[in-house]
């Protein structure tokens, strides 16, 4: 009984996600400082977790999308809170279907808000929210920062060593640019994982270094549209604010504080904390399904294995047109 239904479960999934026209990714767990705090399953608010699951696996396109906070349908705080002080090293273990992430170009930002102290971050609603950046990475030499966790490796950054002490929702995310060459074609897959930061520093960002999100981005963004391919060298522009200044040891201000009126914002969408979540597999809230761009990029990665070569990269690119074209490809 137990055997035949987990080998008919992934079939089942990967019919269900063959369906929705898309593949993509999650974060299954993160560690700090050493000590791993797995996610809930994707789509379910459980087991306890500080991480804030989302309920789909497919990005958000839309820079105004109120996903764009905490991915899709993840507004519902998680139960837990993480221990963490400032320079705490933070990997961010992102996972797929196909088991490892499988994009491999765009940046990964991190960014902070500061849930307030009269509560912890697992009542914290992030709408309206005010978030700074700590971290960002885009390509080093042996090309993009995502791409190495290809092979499982996870994301990774440090929270600011001279952080304030405080409750903190981490918002970890990658943007995916494969199809960055359109206008809506970049995936955004974002994070949020609630912190309780101890420790004596007394870094934060000044006011001017502060965003919403959505609000941070556009559409035009020479860092979302844009070509990877086409001259894989040229200078990247990472969208969103600078990272604040404190975090490489410059100036900084009294902790900023959300104000109280901005959780529940009535300028929220679609969705609220008390909405139900859709079961895996869910229609993704974001009406990705009319862009079924990534159906492919499994694919393409097992036909076109050599990498890092722009040839190579400009043919994965034309592959990925070509075989998003083909139901047969569609699996
Ligand atoms: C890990 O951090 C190093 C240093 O910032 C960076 O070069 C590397 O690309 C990072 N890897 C990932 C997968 O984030
Ligand atoms: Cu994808």
């Amino acid at each position: 009984m137990k055997p035949l239904l987990y080998r008919v479960l992934p079939l089942l999934v990967a019919l269900t996600l063959a369906a929705q026209g898309a593949a993509h990714g999650w974060v299954g767990s993160i560690s700090i400082a050493g000590t791993t705090y797995q996610g809930p399953p994707l789509g379910t608010s459980g087991p306890s977790s500080v991480i804030r699951q989302v309920n789909t696996n497919s990005p958000v396109t839309s820079v105004s999308d109120p996903n764009l906070a905490c991915g899709p349908n993840a507004l519902e705080p998680a139960q837990d809170i993480a221990s963490a002080n400032p320079g705490d090293a933070i990997d961010v273990y992102w996972v797929s279907t196909a088991g490892a992430w499988f994009h491999d170009v765009g940046p990964m930002l991190t960014y902070l808000t500061n849930c307030g102290s009269s509560s912890p971050c697992s009542q914290f609603d992030t709408s309206g929210a005010i978030w700074f950046k700590i971290q960002q990475v885009g390509r080093n030499a042996a090309g993009w920062a995502q791409a190495e966790m290809n092979n499982g490796a996870p994301a990774n950054l440090s929270l600011p060593s001279n952080l304030a002490a405080g409750n903190y929702i981490m918002r970890h995310e990658i943007i995916a640019l494969q199809n960055g060459v359109s206008q809506g074609g970049a995936e955004f897959y974002a994070s949020c994982s609630q912190l309780q930061v101890g420790g004596s520093g007394t870094g934060a960002p000044t006011s001017d270094e502060l965003v919403k999100i959505p609000g941070a981005y556009s559409a035009t963004d020479p860092g979302i549209l844009v070509d990877v391919y086409s001259n894989p060298n040229a200078a990247y522009t990472f969208p969103g604010p600078p990272i604040a200044a404190f975090v490489s040891g410059g100036g900084s201000a009294p902790p900023p504080t959300n104000p109280p009126g901005t959780s529940g914002s009535p300028s929220r969408p679609t969705t609220s904390p008390g909405q139900p979540m859709s079961p895996p597999g869910g229609g993704s809230p974001t009406s990705t399904g009319s862009r079924p761009s990534s159906t492919s990029c499994r694919l393409q990665r097992t036909i076109l294995s050599s990498r890092s070569v722009p040839a190579a990269a400009t043919s994965r690119r034309r592959w990925h047109r070509v075989l998003q074209d083909l139901p047969l490809f569609r699996k």
